[in-house]
């Protein structure tokens, strides 16, 4: 016979494995450890993933896996699979995928992390400069995934007092975890946190993510890198994301530096529901549908101006605004 060589899907893959757990994804495939196997089997096997998946329980759709995902894997050699489907999820963390270079007519998502409870988003106090700006992002989309949020603070060994921003943070119901993986500070605490739950840690390049992760759960051995002397900012160390199980009970997943975190699939009039400060103010705006840009009688202005409201929170929901597709124009709400 002859024609196209068959898509590697169509392979008829071997021996059905079972179902697996995937642990670590890079940009080639991802290994997934087997919830079983038989004596002398490796439990951890490689697999290929070219483009998306099938995504069980659905008709139609496809994804991209991700790191803590569950998935039914082929057997195609002792040391390699093809993952067949990815089972439904109970969470993820997700944001649009990096512009590569080309026109989209809508915004793809890239999956982080596949069935967690929770994210941890990791700021360093110093070196690099504390960026609220990021911490605010990362709680937006853990809001709107229904996702519990930690914040930690790290590399307080370099500075007086920790930033001022961690006790807004506070007044707003978030846990906020200062650190030093240097010295040990707050480790106990972090790690108390940690136990019993899949947690999903991110944050800027260079904050000290695997660092913690090393203090938290010693012998895990992850890389750790040196700052880029120029820029002060990290250098990419961790390059693929990696799920490791906690010796105490639930799993911590390390994932690569971003740089940036847009938001997937909110709508921008849902983004003010999604900062717990500014939602406990919006409903005083005069306007229901008011974006708090210059709109008359828009209480999240009177309340920066009061005092109430913290304005870099404010400024961050413009700068978070200003970066989303579909804002409607600049204007007076209610008014054409
Ligand atoms: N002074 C101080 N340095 C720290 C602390 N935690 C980490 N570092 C240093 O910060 C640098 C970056 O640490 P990493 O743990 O590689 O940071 P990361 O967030 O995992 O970075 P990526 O993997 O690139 O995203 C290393 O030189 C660490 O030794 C800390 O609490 N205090
Ligand atoms: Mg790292
Ligand atoms: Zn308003």
């Amino acid at each position: 016979m002859s024609g196209r060589p068959p898509r590697p899907r169509d392979v008829p893959a071997g021996t059905d494995a079972g179902l697996a757990t995937v642990v670590r994804q890079d940009a080639k495939g991802v290994v997934v450890r087997l919830d079983a196997a038989p004596e002398g089997v490796p439990l951890e096997l490689w697999c290929s993933v070219r483009g998306r998946v099938h995504l069980g329980g659905s008709v139609s759709a496809t994804t991209t896996i991700a790191v803590g995902d569950r998935v039914r894997v082929h057997r195609v050699a002792d040391d390699r699979g093809a993952v067949e489907e990815v089972l439904p999820r109970r969470s993820v963390l997700s944001r649009p995928e990096p512009d590569q270079g080309r026109r989209r007519s809508r915004l793809l998502q890239q999956v982080l992390a596949a069935n967690v409870d929770r994210v941890v988003v990791v700021a360093s106090a110093a070196d690099p400069a504390f960026d609220p700006g990021l911490v605010d992002r990362v709680l937006v989309v853990a809001e709107w995934s229904r996702l519990d949020a930690l914040v930690v603070v790290n590399k307080l060994d370099l500075v007086a007092a920790e930033p001022p921003e961690a006790a807004v943070y506070r007044r707003m119901g978030y846990r906020v975890v200062g650190t030093s993986a240097t010295t040990g500070v707050g480790i106990d605490e972090l790690r108390a946190a940690l136990i019993g739950a899949v947690s999903v840690i991110t944050g800027h390049s260079g904050v000290g993510k695997s660092s913690l992760l090393n203090a938290v759960e010693p012998g895990l051995g992850l890389a750790v890198g040196r700052l880029n002397e120029v820029t002060g900012r990290g250098r990419q160390t961790t390059t693929s994301a990696l799920l490791v199980p906690l010796a105490g009970g639930g799993a911590l997943v390390d994932t690569p530096g971003i740089r940036e975190f847009g938001l997937y699939n909110v709508p921008p009039r849902e983004v003010t529901w999604l900062f717990r400060d500014l939602r406990e103010v919006a409903p005083r705006c005069k306007f229901g549908d008011c974006l708090h840009r210059d709109e008359p009688g828009c209480a999240v202005a009177a309340a920066v101006a009061t005092g109430e409201l913290a304005a870099w929170r404010v400024d961050s929901y413009h700068r978070m605004l200003a970066t989303m597709p579909d804002v409607p124009r600049w204007g007076i709400p209610g008014g054409r």
